[in-house]
């Protein structure tokens, strides 16, 4: 169901006037609130009063995570604190948390842009939404939360952990929408299962999973391990948390972005140069609603394509393909780029494996060394040592072929890599320690 009937669907035209207009907003509260973006356009040469169409958004310079960091906690706020009414940060796995703020108004759009959300994922009043997503400094949870009562749904907000006693709520609670990380989600399937709980049994129709990469194969995992359907959400505590875009259950095809508050680009990481309708680059977003921490041009590092034909659902929004990785995230073995996403696709391919794998990678002498540790299943790891090495074996040709890089593959017992209650972590770069 489309949520806000008139915003999701409006024509191209219409949609872009409206994007223009606050667009301008957007620029003149920044340029006059906030030093770095004054300064910034200054030296770029630029005023708000230059931008005359959208396409004159190109010429802003852009805002980067090192940017929102050098003005921890508070330089970026556009609005006097006394306006400000909460405030999240990102976890950041290096370095300072990036501090973001709201005012009660952004507030109140967030709250109607992650209603669209979760009813563009199947959702609706009279659904219990189990909210397995983090509350706290994290977007997740109280994004999620504010959606689900605006959208007039019962939210039940359990939050991350607790995994046994998760199950149970489930089961006694009758929760018809499952939100959480896709990781978690397989991590509650195998803890109902020890807790001889079938999810078949269980109410749930649809998961509405994200803050995270995760691939097709892994929805496949997830819808038949679950019993739901599920979509894929996206979003980040910089330009608002989730909710900047998702999918429709009626496509499950590329992500819609709520483009009357959010303006999608693809740029080319290198050169900075904005990038056609379908190719592939470095997303980049300016929000044009919020009022306490507006962004302009913000490199997400998160690496995407952008979609503009129209989508069966009948939303006009245009489409995000899902994150197939970050800018950062790339590792480089032995000059070779690879993604963790690839060879998350290489290793749902084998039937014996689960969807539970870590890569680590070292530096032996002045060479990377690439190791692939992945579960097998239950019943795969009874089988004869013989039969377990020729599978390492196929896998790792696999990952040669398809991606062109040696690794290393360690099948480990079922349930021996670490789970997760939030964001599963993937990858452990030894070479940077
Ligand atoms: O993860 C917000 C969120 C909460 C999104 C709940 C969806 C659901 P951050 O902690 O700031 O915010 O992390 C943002 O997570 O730049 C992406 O790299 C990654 N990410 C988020 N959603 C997706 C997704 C939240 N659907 C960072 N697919 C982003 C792939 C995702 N990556």
């Amino acid at each position: 169901m489309i949520y806000n009937i008139e915003f999701e669907t409006l024509p191209r035209e219409a949609l872009e006037a409206i994007q223009f207009r606050r667009l301008k907003t957007v620029l003149e509260r920044a340029y006059a609130m906030v030093p770095f973006y004054r300064r910034k356009f200054q030296e770029a040469g630029i005023t708000p009063a230059d931008v005359k169409t959208l396409n004159d958004l190109q010429r802003l310079p852009f805002t980067t995570k090192k940017d929102l960091r050098d003005n921890y906690p508070f330089g970026m706020f556009a609005v006097p604190m006394d306006n400000v009414v909460r405030i999240h940060a990102s976890s950041g796995t290096t370095g300072q948390p990036t501090v973001v703020g709201y005012t009660a108004r952004d507030i109140a759009s967030w709250s109607e842009l992650m209603a669209r959300a979760l009813s563009a994922g199947g959702a609706g009043r009279g659904d219990i939404i189990h909210n397995a997503y983090g509350y706290g400094l994290f977007t997740g949870g109280l994004g999620i939360h504010y959606g689900a009562e605006r959208l007039g749904a019962s939210v039940i907000p359990i939050s991350g952990g607790n995994t046994r006693r998760q199950v149970l709520i489930m089961k006694d609670f009758g929760p018809t929408i499952l939100t959480c990380t896709p990781s978690y989600a397989l991590h509650l399937a195998e803890v109902a299962q020890e807790a001889a709980i079938d999810f078949k049994e269980l109410r749930f129709r649809a998961g509405i999973f994200g803050a995270e990469p995760w691939s097709e194969r892994m929805r496949e995992e997830i819808e038949r391990k679950l019993h739901l359907s599920a979509v894929d959400i996206y979003g980040l505590s910089e330009v608002m948390g989730p909710g900047v875009s998702v999918e429709c259950q009626e496509a499950k095809k590329g992500l819609h972005v709520f483009e009357d508050h959010f303006i999608p680009e693809i740029i080319n990481p290198e050169t900075g140069e904005v990038l056609p309708y379908g190719e592939t680059g470095e997303l980049v977003f300016t929000s044009i609603t919020k009022e306490a921490f507006p962004v302009i041009r913000y490199r997400t590092r998160d690496i995407s394509a952008l979609n503009p034909e129209p989508c069966i659902c009948g939303r006009t929004h245009v489409r995000m393909n899902r994150i197939s990785g970050r800018t950062d995230d790339m590792l480089i073995i032995r000059g070779v780029n690879v993604f963790p996403s690839q060879i998350e696709s290489v290793l749902m391919e084998i039937e014996e494996v689960e969807p539970h794998y870590q890569l680590m990678v070292d530096r032996v002498g002045n060479l990377d060394s690439l190791t692939v540790m992945v579960e097998v299943g239950e019943h795969a790891f009874s089988d004869e040592v013989r039969i377990l090495q020729e599978l390492e074996k196929k896998i790792a040709k696999n990952i040669k072929e398809f991606l062109g890089v040696s690794a290393k593959v360690k099948l480990v017992e079922p349930k021996t890599i670490a789970r997760s209650e939030g964001k599963a972590q993937r990858v452990i770069d030894n070479r940077k320690l």
